[in-house]
């Protein structure tokens, strides 16, 4: 590999980049609930009818946060970066979709692109793809956030090596998204291919999220190969999302012009999931 390890990149320091942090950084359910008229909010959610679970005047704040964090997304947000000393091991947090183990050796990465044949891609094959490493928080909407180093390839280059079909008729320019499929997603192995796993976990990102210089395929975590329960062999991790988004376990990933299903979205939760 002739590529340098573009370890740590540096934040750009300007007055628009640290107010975006700074309201990106609430979170989005309290941030767009302060929006929405303050904390007194709170008291008539739990009264308000229900849709999807949750009640609708709390619906009608994500939604408006929905545009918030896709419009700070769009000016270019970035997770704050750390020193690798401050990194520590997180819990282990959801296991859907990864509760049996599978053989490590005999994992493969199915890459599709309909209607176009299915790509079987190999451990190897992802990790001669340039390293980055980064030390960022994973941050839980749970309430939790710890510090990690990661270590994999940008997925923005893992999308240049194997890249979608062009659309259209127009060849693929991936510095115009209008040439490329609008979406990706991501999906733990199917509960059929491993016997007694009962559901998948299922994760949908839009492609600019996807090509953001952040957002990683990782194989280590901590200094270490990545663990059964952190995902191994390779997960997600897209440190300007919140933890719900970063997979782990993928199985099959796929370019969609629709967008793809998405476990916590189909719980209530945000679907682009800013921070
Ligand atoms: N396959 C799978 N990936 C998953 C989850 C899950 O339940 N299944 N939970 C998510 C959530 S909610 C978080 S916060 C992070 C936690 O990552 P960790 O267990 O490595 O700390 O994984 C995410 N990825
Ligand atoms: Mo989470």
């Amino acid at each position: 590999m002739s590529e340098p390890n573009n370890n740590q990149e540096e934040l750009v320091g300007s007055e628009a980049e640290s107010r975006i942090k700074i309201l990106s950084r609430r979170g989005f359910i309290f941030g767009a609930i302060a929006i929405a008229g303050g904390y007194e909010v709170l008291r008539w959610i739990d009264f308000g009818p229900q849709k999807a679970g949750i009640s609708a005047q709390l619906r009608k704040v994500l939604d408006i946060n929905q545009r918030v964090a896709l419009s700070l997304f769009n000016e270019g947000s970035t997770a704050k970066l750390y020193p690798v000393s401050e990194a520590v091991m997180p819990i282990v947090n959801g296991t859907v979709g990864i509760d049996t183990p599978i053989d490590q050796t005999s994992w493969k990465l199915n890459l599709q692109d309909k209607p176009s044949a299915d790509r079987i891609l190999s451990l190897s094959q992802v990790k001669a793809l340039p390293r980055t490493d980064i030390t960022t928080e994973l941050r839980c909407v749970e309430g939790w956030t710890t510090v990690v180093h990661w270590t994999g390839c940008k997925l923005s280059e893992f999308i240049k090596r194997y890249p979608p079909r062009p659309r259209n008729g127009n060849p693929l320019d991936f510095t115009d998204f209008s040439t490329m499929p609008k979406y990706i997603g991501f999906e733990t192995p199917p509960p059929g291919f491993l016997a007694g796993e009962s559901q998948s976990y299922y994760v949908g990102i839009d492609m600019k999220s996807a090509m953001h210089h952040q957002t990683l395929l990782c194989y280590a975590m901590n200094g270490n190969a990545l663990s059964p329960p952190h995902g191994a062999p390779l997960r997600l991790v897209i440190p300007t999302k919140y933890g719900f988004k970063s997979l782990k376990r993928i199985g099959r990933i796929f370019y969609s012009d629709t967008m793809p299903r998405d476990f916590w979205a189909e719980n209530g939760y945000d679907w682009y999931a800013g921070l």
